[in-house]
């Protein structure tokens, strides 16, 4: 189909509560909403840039620059059939994965809508929930962390993830261990450490830990091998995989036994499907991470995590995990056996609540033909 119409919305919501790591504190998401329209259908898609470039070096005014000025002048007119060729057009723009993954994403929705078929199908999705967990930030005291962490158990997150930093780590997660002696409990440490703090890490064998995340730098892969080697607790990586080469080389280096997957760092599902692939091949399980996503990045995010190789709980919390109201209807929600439910709709599953994303659009720009 011809693709007639693109929108560019940047939208900001409010936390439900600050969402504090080692790299920062949000109190608000910002986002980038990207609308794209051909043949009466429209598609969805979420750029989770974030304010700064913390987490990575892209922000919500860099997607926007480079939608506006790259990707959305060669998508614009095109006969697509297929969201690969997208992925060729937008080839030739060097990184910018955030800016990739909202533009990308809204063409895999209209295709799915386009052929009626739920977008976890169309991406080889083969289960209907997912597991979810939740990821817990910095908290200003112990205390106030184990009510954090009660209250999800709770609520029946099947996983807890416990952000950490030098000062905010080995003492906590002792605490946190005997008071849920059972819990599956993870860290991240969104790669506040170096390679001379692996006496700490050996420290933390000694917690049944399910992984440890990015405990060193973002673009490291060397020495969290060095690590790997020394110590019982599996890494995971996030930030150091940002493309499917990273995932290879990971995987041949040993510099991790998990990984986290985010389509938004990858630069798409494609991508996130690709890494999804090559895991499986060389035996390393997968699941799914966020960026504190609307229901819109959200929907995209619970289709990925459909794929046979994401066996680990994701962070994939319900919508009111972060938001007082969500951008969709329904928004998501946790089952009583603490999965969510992949929909079975045609594309993303859930309908965008236009009033609702109108009002908390701060920035519209509208592409024609
Ligand atoms: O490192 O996984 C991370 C949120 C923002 C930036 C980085 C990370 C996170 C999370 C939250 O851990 C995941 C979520 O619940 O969406
Ligand atoms: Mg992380």
């Amino acid at each position: 189909m011809r693709i007639e119409r693109v929108e560019l919305r940047e939208v900001r919501l409010p936390l439900v509560h600050p969402f504090e790591t080692s790299f920062g504190r949000e109190t608000e998401q910002r986002v980038i909403v990207v609308k794209v329209q051909g043949a009466g259908v429209t598609g969805y898609g979420e750029s989770a840039a974030g304010i700064g470039p913390w987490y990575s070096y892209e922000t919500v005014e860099t997607c926007w620059h480079v939608q506006r000025d790259f990707l959305i002048p060669r998508l614009l007119g095109r006969e697509i059939q297929d969201p690969d060729e997208l992925c060729e057009l937008s080839a030739p723009v060097r990184g910018h994965n955030m800016a990739k993954t909202g533009v990308e994403e809204a063409v895999w929705d209209l295709c799915a809508k386009a052929t009626d078929a739920p977008l976890s199908r169309l991406l080889g999705g083969t289960r209907d929930r997912i597991e979810s967990g939740v990821s817990v930030g910095i908290q200003p005291s112990v205390g106030a962390l184990i009510d954090r962490i009660a209250g999800f158990l709770d609520q029946g997150y099947l996983r807890i993830k416990i952000k950490i930093r030098p000062g905010w780590d080995v003492d906590v997660v002792d605490a946190v261990r005997q008071a849920f002696p059972d819990a599956r409990l993870m860290l991240d440490a969104n790669s506040a450490y170096s390679l001379e703090d692996a006496p700490l890490f050996k420290e933390l064998d000694a917690y049944a830990l399910m992984m440890i995340e990015q405990p060193l730098g973002y673009y490291d892969l060397l020495d969290h091998a060095r690590l790997q080697a020394q110590i019982e607790t599996p890494l995971c990586l996030d930030e150091s995989i940002i493309t499917p080469e990273h995932a290879r080389a990971a995987i041949e280096l040993r510099s991790c036994r998990i990984i986290n997957i985010k389509p938004a760092r990858v630069g798409g599902l494609r991508a996130a499907k690709e890494i999804h692939d090559l895991c499986r091949s060389g035996g390393l399980p997968v699941w799914c991470g966020g960026l504190l996503e609307t229901g819109i990045g959200r929907a995209h995010n619970v289709a990925i995590a459909s794929l046979p190789g994401f066996t680990l709980p994701g962070d994939i919390s319900a919508s009111a995990r972060y938001y007082e109201e969500d951008i969709v209807d329904p928004p998501f929600s946790l089952n009583t056996d603490g999965t969510v439910s992949v929909p079975d709709g045609p594309g993303i599953g859930v309908t965008v609540n236009e009033d609702r994303l109108e009002a908390c659009t701060v920035r519209r720009q509208v592409f024609r033909l």
